[in-house]
């Protein structure tokens, strides 16, 4: 088998990145090792920089993102019973869309039926060869039969757990983490949403995020304990909590039902650089993790897509290297601001256990401060819907 880029990874980053390529005539294959339904099964993030939609449009896949993605104009922020709106676009002039990435993902893998082989489900034992030099190759199983996908190169879109950051020497690659003593518990349940927006909320009881999916489907997540299991959590435990920690106007309103779907995520922030290594480029999870309080995951990975789009799209069409060359410190100047922003919404939203008389009360007044100053509000504010790439 050959192909001009192979994709390892089909989750949004490989299988975005694999229909931009098409709108060029570039091939793609794209390897991804659980199913479908596995990885539509996944819920993830919620709210899109203009950005990605962009991109999707650009790759002729935004029918039913532009049909069902909801516009928000704003969002809000609490601490304890004081509220704060940020009118992020009479700030920046920008929107966000909710529309969930499991639609996202879907609508994606729903274009690429259109080209069988494109995508190949259940693709296992996927290994990179010979990245360093200028004829590198996969090794996977599929359908009960080893392969080999002969490539010009290879994008790592596999996630924090995959194997394309390992391929990297480690003595050549420099990590840099930070963990946060907290997970998120989240659920999604079919009941109208408590918030017209996203609404983020810190309390003495910690942490709370009101999303949604759409008018009739809601998302929720509460700061919970890293040790904690999601059969611990009851949807009655969840409601309680939750609405302990959300301001009594919502609370007042909020409709509950039973959850859906129930999962405990941990928050870490991760950047493994360099993001290319020979004819091996990383996008997305695979080169760095965020804490999903700033909405940026995704969104930091569609960032890493479109550099290396346009990078390859310029290779194939004058020859020009130039720009994969630049790849990996043009992708990583944007990560380390998004890194930077979702550290700081984490710090400002979250009780920490360790967390002084002292700490709490600059955070009271970074919260006083943010309310009081509309240059704080519009640096949320462009942060939020997203830096320019
Ligand atoms: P993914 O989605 O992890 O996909 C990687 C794919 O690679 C496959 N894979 C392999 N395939 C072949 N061989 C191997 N050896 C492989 N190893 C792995 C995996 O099966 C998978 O299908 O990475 P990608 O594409 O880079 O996408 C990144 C996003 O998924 C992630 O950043 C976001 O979900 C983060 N995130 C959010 N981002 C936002 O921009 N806005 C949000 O509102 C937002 N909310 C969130 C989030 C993440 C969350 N969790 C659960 C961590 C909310 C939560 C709770
Ligand atoms: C979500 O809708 O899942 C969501 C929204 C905002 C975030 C994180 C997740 O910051």
């Amino acid at each position: 088998m050959r192909t001009q880029v192979a994709i390892i990874g089909g989750g949004p980053s490989g299988l975005l990145l694999s229909q931009l390529l098409k709108t060029r005539g570039i091939s793609s294959v794209v390897l991804e090792r659980r199913t479908r339904d596995y990885v539509l099964g996944r819920i993830r993030a919620g709210v899109l920089e203009e950005g990605i939609v962009s991109l999707m449009r650009e790759a002729g896949v935004s029918e039913r993102l532009d049909r069902e993605g909801i516009i928000h104009n704003g969002v809000s922020i609490s601490y304890g019973s004081d509220e704060i709106h940020i009118d992020i676009t009479r700030l920046t002039g920008a929107t966000v869309t909710v529309y969930g990435q499991t639609e996202l993902t879907r609508d994606l893998y729903d274009a690429a039926e259109a080209d069988p082989g494109r995508v190949l489900t259940e693709a296992t034992d996927v290994q990179p060869h010979d990245i360093e030099t200028d004829r590198p190759y996969i090794t996977f199983t599929h359908d009960g039969a080893e392969h080999r996908l002969d490539c010009d190169y290879i994008a790592g879109c596999d996630g924090f757990h995959g194997v394309s950051r390992q391929q990297i020497p480690a003595s050549k690659r420099r990590e840099f983490e930070k963990t946060y003593p907290f997970g998120w518990m989240g659920i999604l349940s079919e009941t109208a949403p408590v918030s017209h927006e996203v609404h983020y909320a810190n309390s003495d009881q910690g942490f709370a995020l009101c999303s949604m999916r759409n008018q009739h489907l809601s998302r929720y997540y509460v700061q919970c304990p890293l040790t904690d299991k999601v059969e611990q959590w009851s949807d009655a435990r969840f409601w309680d909590e939750f609405k302990r920690r959300i301001p009594e106007r919502l609370a007042d309103t909020l409709i509950t039902g039973p959850s859906i779907e129930k999962s405990i995520a941990p928050l870490r922030s991760f950047v493994s650089e360099p993001m290319r290594w020979g004819r091996l480029f990383l996008c997305g999870d695979a080169a760095h993790i965020v804490p999903p309080t700033g909405a940026k995951g995704l969104n930091t990975a569609a960032s890493d897509v479109h550099y290396l789009y346009h990078a390859l799209v310029a290779f194939y069409g004058d020859g020009n290297p130039d720009a994969l060359e630049a790849y990996s410190d043009k992708a990583l100047a944007r990560v380390w601001k998004a890194e930077r922003f979702s550290w700081w919404m984490t710090s400002l939203l979250h009780r920490f256990p360790d967390q002084t008389d002292f700490d709490l009360r600059v955070q009271q007044a970074e919260v006083a401060f943010l309310r009081e100053n509309e240059a704080a509000q519009k640096v949320l504010a462009e942060n939020y819907v997203g830096l320019p790439y």
